[in-house]
């Protein structure tokens, strides 16, 4: 099935925004947040109008239908992901509450100094602080699987590193900047032969790919709702059910627990054990719409969509001398082109692109080790999605020719 692209952009009222010159806004910056179509953004309006009260506590008839829109949420989430039970999906603020999660709670109750974590170059900021701070804090070691110069994964370094007997193995599904889809499912089979527990970072795949968390064997995954139509402050922790109910809890407050007496506590079961206090009851019913919606267009379509809008902008964009992409052919990657143009600073490129209403990102991208690696400071980078078309890629490219004529 291929997506109706025409049909789509209709449901994202954004997308129908007029810039300065009258003409349409051309958003190609959705690896830092998606747009949200009408059904989301209707659904979160019709909650907080007819159903909004708190959950999980009261016994009137709005306290149980908006308990039953956020668990009902949970439970399509779970299934976007092929959880096997919604208990293993927890609700967090994002992909980095959730990787902090992971971090604060079982890290500290597993993890002693001289433990080894292995990460790679190419992680965002939110799956190496962490672990920096836990480094400072118990002495653990960090090593990182090399990027090669075609933006890939080294495997071989990793097999070698595995020798070491980690005991995590955290890793990015898919780079925001070379946009490198990583074969998440040996890093995590390897992983295990070694003994290593793993997390993925899975921010970029789960919005773009299909992902399912028991093919993977994932023990941990973090994603955002915001990088996939949703809004927003929620996002998603999945883990195996044997490491949830083992690891202490996170936060403490309201909620999380089953049972509080002045001195003590005992801790609520899953998924509860991890929601301290009033959660985001609107957004969590918007990231359940949101799932929907590309569920209804299916996962694998929207793969194959993106594939086509990449292997054409790392076509059109490489055409143009100057202009130097990063990251592996189109075939190994995700809907992110990062590039750099010789003589001209991406901000420049960012900034005079959006003048004719091209918005795109420029900067290191929350990944400066992974810049520093190709010995650059910044690149600016254009990224797709759902309701991408060849046409804005085309916009994009005469908009980076009036850049180089501009700058002689
Ligand atoms: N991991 C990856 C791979 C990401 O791309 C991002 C956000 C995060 C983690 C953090 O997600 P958050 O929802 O917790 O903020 N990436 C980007 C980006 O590329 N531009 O803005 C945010």
């Amino acid at each position: 099935m291929t997506l109706n692209i025409e049909q789509i952009r209709k449901d994202f009222p954004i997308l129908e925004r007029e810039t300065k010159l009258g003409t349409r806004v051309v958003y190609l910056d959705s690896t830092a947040t998606s747009q949200k179509p009408l059904a989301v953004i209707e659904a979160m309006n019709a909650f907080y109008r007819c159903s909004n009260a708190n959950i999980h506590r009261g016994v009137h008839t709005l306290a149980e239908e908006a308990t039953a829109m956020y668990e009902g949420a949970r439970e399509r989430i779970a299934k976007f992901i092929n959880a096997a039970s919604p208990r293993q999906v927890i609700y967090t603020r994002n992909t980095t509450e959730s990787i902090n999660l992971v971090a604060y709670s079982w890290a500290r109750a597993n993890l002693k100094a001289g433990d080894l974590v292995i990460l790679t170059e190419m992680e965002h900021h939110s799956n190496l602080v962490p672990w920096h701070m836990l480094q400072a804090e118990r002495g653990i070691e960090l090593e990182f699987i090399p990027v090669t110069e075609d933006g890939l994964l080294d495997l071989d370094m990793y097999r070698t590193l595995l020798t070491r007997g980690p005991k995590l193995v955290s890793f990015t599904h898919m780079s925001n900047v070379l946009g490198t889809i990583n074969p998440a499912a040996e890093i995590i089979r390897l992983a295990h032969e070694a003994g290593a527990v793993t997390l993925v970072d899975a921010a970029q795949s789960v919005p773009h790919l299909p992902v399912d968390v028991q093919a993977l064997d994932a023990d941990f995954l973090a994603f955002s709702a915001h990088k996939m139509c949703g809004p927003t402050g929620i996002g998603a922790l999945y883990g195996k059910a044997e490491l949830l109910e083992a690891m202490p809890p996170f936060l403490g407050g309201g909620d999380m627990i089953r049972e509080v007496k002045l001195r003590s506590f005992r801790p609520n079961s899953l998924p509860h054990k991890f929601e301290a206090g009033t959660p985001a009851i609107a957004e969590a019913v918007g990231f359940g719409v949101a799932v929907g919606y590309l569920s209804q267009l299916g996962m694998d379509a929207v793969a194959a969509h993106e594939r086509e809008i990449t292997e054409y902008a790392l076509e059109r964009l490489e055409e143009i001398p100057g202009v130097k992409v990063f990251g592996p052919s189109a075939d190994r990657k995700g809907g992110v082109a990062a590039f750099t143009l010789a003589g001209v600073h991406p901000h420049d490129v960012a900034q005079i692109l959006d003048q004719d209403g091209i918005a795109i990102r420029a900067g290191h991208h929350c990944a400066q080790p992974l810049h520093e690696k190709f010995n650059i400071s910044a690149t600016s980078r254009a990224s797709f999605y759902i309701y991408s078309t060849t046409d804005e890629v085309d916009l994009l490219v005469n908009g980076i020719y009036k850049v180089k004529e501009m700058f002689g």
